[in-house]
């Protein structure tokens, strides 16, 4: 009931307060109220008949890298032209009144930098950035030929997104260091993500074992919420800013 919910949020104020070290892991979902479309949400529009599922792959990369570069060419512009939102901000407030706080995320789009978060770390890259697809080096200039995708201006490879699809690994330091915060955690909030996609879906369960407080922070149920979690339900928007106030 309301009444019993509400004392848990509470205790969970004071867990806020009384944390050492407090870790946030986001989704897709803090950034829907910027007007990102999550992943699992059904595309919109010019996009509608695919599926981001199958174009964040190295296969669909290479069956049709035009497609592809173009789908990433569209997200780049739609992320440029958002801005962060009270979610992203509430995560800037806590990082300043807590002795410490880690903010990993899944997103690629940049919005908890633009925010001002610092140390974000980013587990699937980021869609700003470019690199050879044969060789992995990061572009930071390149030449419009008119060749869709470009080429890499060092061997002539197709340029990609710098980020993580399924199949490939996670950058190593990155990993390692959402893992150490994830074991070292007194407070643990996983925050718009549907918690599907791993290893990140496994890093709250890894403050859950070390006895962290765990808290989802999600309009609707996710398989991260079993009887060790505490779950706030509603909008990153609404529930962040509400939670550190
Ligand atoms: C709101 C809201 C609001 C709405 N406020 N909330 C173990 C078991 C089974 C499979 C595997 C396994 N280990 C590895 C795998 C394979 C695979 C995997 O996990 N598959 C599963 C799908 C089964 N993982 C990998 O391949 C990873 N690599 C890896 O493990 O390498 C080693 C290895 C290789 C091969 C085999 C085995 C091991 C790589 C994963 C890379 C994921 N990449 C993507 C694309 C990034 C680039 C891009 O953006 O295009 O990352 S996929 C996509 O999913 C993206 C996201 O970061 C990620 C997670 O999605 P997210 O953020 O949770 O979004 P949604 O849309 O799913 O959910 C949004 C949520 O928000 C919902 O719950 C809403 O309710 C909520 N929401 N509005 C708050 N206002």
């Amino acid at each position: 009931d309301y009444q019993s919910e509400s004392f848990r949020f509470f205790g969970l104020c004071d867990a806020l307060r009384e944390a050492r070290h407090v870790v946030v892991l986001t989704g897709a979902g803090i950034s829907a109220e910027s007007g990102v479309p999550t992943f699992r949400d059904v595309m919109t529009g010019l996009w509608a008949k695919y599926n981001p599922q199958k174009l964040a792959t190295p296969q669909a990369f290479e069956r049709d890298p035009k497609l592809v570069w173009e789908w990433y060419a569209w997200r780049r512009e739609l992320v440029s032209k958002v801005e962060p939102n009270a979610g992203h901000r509430a995560l800037v407030d806590l990082a300043q009144r807590v002795p410490r706080l880690t903010l990993i995320t899944q997103n690629v789009d940049g919005l908890h930098q633009r925010a001002g978060s610092q140390d974000v770390i980013e587990l699937h890259g980021n869609i700003q950035r470019v690199k050879c697809a044969k060789e992995g080096t990061v572009i930071e200039r390149w030449e419009e030929t008119g060749e869709v995708p470009p080429r890499c201006p060092n061997c002539g490879g197709w340029l990609r997104p710098d980020v993580v699809w399924f199949g490939e690994v996670l950058p190593v330091q990155a990993f390692n260091d959402a893992a150490l915060a994830a074991l070292d955690s007194n407070v643990f909030l996983s925050v718009g993500t549907s918690g599907l996609v791993e290893p990140a879906a496994s890093l709250p369960l890894i403050a859950v074992r070390r006895g962290a407080r765990v808290v989802l922070v999600n309009p609707e149920e996710t398989p991260l919420l079993h009887e060790d979690v505490d779950f706030l339900c509603g909008p990153a928007g609404v529930m962040l800013p509400a939670l550190i106030q």
